[in-house]
């Protein structure tokens, strides 16, 4: 399993002031805050030891929406690159279920209802299970990865995650040997999802990735950025975090994660099949049907960049293709 790099983790101050705008915190023993949270630093962390699940009672360390400032460990990501600001972040978005139009997805997600929320995992498992999101936020350790986010659009953003491994889930619910694919669901409901009442898509949106994607370090489950709780326009409460694919796969505001044994067909794919395939890695020597991706847009700058294989992350990630022809399954 690859290891995470030491810049991914939250240092423990960021845990700490971030401990500062959360309410009731009260009695909560800060030593058992500072335990939790500074285990990775110390240690490089395999994926077995990064789902282990936090102590009891320890808090969620993240802010409401509205409380605080946004807040990250560093400026940049591990190359350099300047993290996109809060305010793009959250008004440049795609959420067809809200609209197509992505300044105006805020405005319409704003009244959205992610409390109370749950997430059933079921499927090919030996303990399959219905989570509170609230209980997933206190049962693992919220990390911070600060990810570059690649639109199969061509335009990219760099955004300080919090989240928990994916992988940390899945253990808990034990896939049986049968289980070969993960299969993700966003929420069914047109009356507060306006854009799910457009029949152009098969709603509701799904994703899907292979077992062994799902269980790589990298791939998280994120409930928040830049040290508060997602807004309902990047995902609320709970979405799916998978930097080296495009963005699509990604999937928003969670409530199904099924293990299956055949590739799933996600919303992309069933739309547009030449367009859209199921691994969609991001890779500049494989063109959309439309355009070249080649080059990107980061948004916030003027000239556009390189595109990187896997979006930055080969070293991490090429091993899980070995031998794949990469034209092939795009
Ligand atoms: N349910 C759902 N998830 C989704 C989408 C969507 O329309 N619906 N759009 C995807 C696309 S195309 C991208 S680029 C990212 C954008 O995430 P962001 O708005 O948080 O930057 O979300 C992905 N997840
Ligand atoms: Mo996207």
């Amino acid at each position: 399993m690859v290891k995470i790099r030491s810049s991914e983790i939250t240092p423990e101050h960021v845990y700490l002031s971030r401990r500062q705008f959360m309410a009731g915190i009260g009695a909560v023993a800060g030593s058992l805050l500072v335990t939790a949270c500074a285990a990775p630093a110390a240690q490089p962390v395999q994926t077995g030891q990064a789902t282990t699940p936090a102590a009891p009672g320890a808090p969620a360390p993240l802010a409401a929406p509205g409380d605080g400032e946004p807040s990250a460990s560093k400026d940049t990501d591990e190359l350099g690159d300047k993290l996109t600001p809060f305010q793009s972040v959250t008004t440049y978005n795609n959420f067809y279920e809200f609209s197509t139009d992505k300044q105006a997805v805020a405005g319409l997600a704003k009244n959205f209802r992610t409390t109370p929320w749950t997430v059933t995992v079921g499927g090919l498992v030996n303990k399959p299970k219905t989570f509170d999101v609230e209980d997933l936020l206190k049962r693992y350790v919220q990390q911070e990865r600060i990810y570059r986010l690649r639109c199969v659009e061509a335009w990219s953003m760099v955004i300080p995650w919090l989240g928990f491994p994916l992988a940390a889930l899945l253990q808990e619910v034990e896939p049986t040997s049968q289980a070969k694919y993960v299969r993700f669901e966003t929420l069914l409901d047109h009356k507060q999802m306006p854009g799910q009442q457009a029949g152009w898509y098969q709603w509701p949106y799904a994703e899907g990735l292979r077992l062994d994607e799902a269980m790589h370090d990298l791939a998280i489950l994120s409930a928040g950025l830049y040290g508060k709780l997602l807004l309902p326009q990047n995902g609320a409460p709970l979405r799916l975090v998978v930097p080296w694919k495009y963005g699509f796969k990604s999937i928003k505001s969670i409530v199904k994660i099924e293990l299956v044994a055949e590739q799933p067909t996600s919303l992309w794919m069933a739309a547009a099949p030449d367009e859209y395939g199921f691994y969609a890695n991001v890779n500049p020597d494989v063109s959309h049907p439309r355009w070249s991706q080649a080059s990107e847009r980061r948004i916030g700058e003027l000239n556009r960049r390189k595109t990187l294989p896997f979006n930055g992350y080969a070293d991490e990630v090429a091993g899980l293709y070995t031998g794949m022809d990469l034209r092939k399954y795009y």
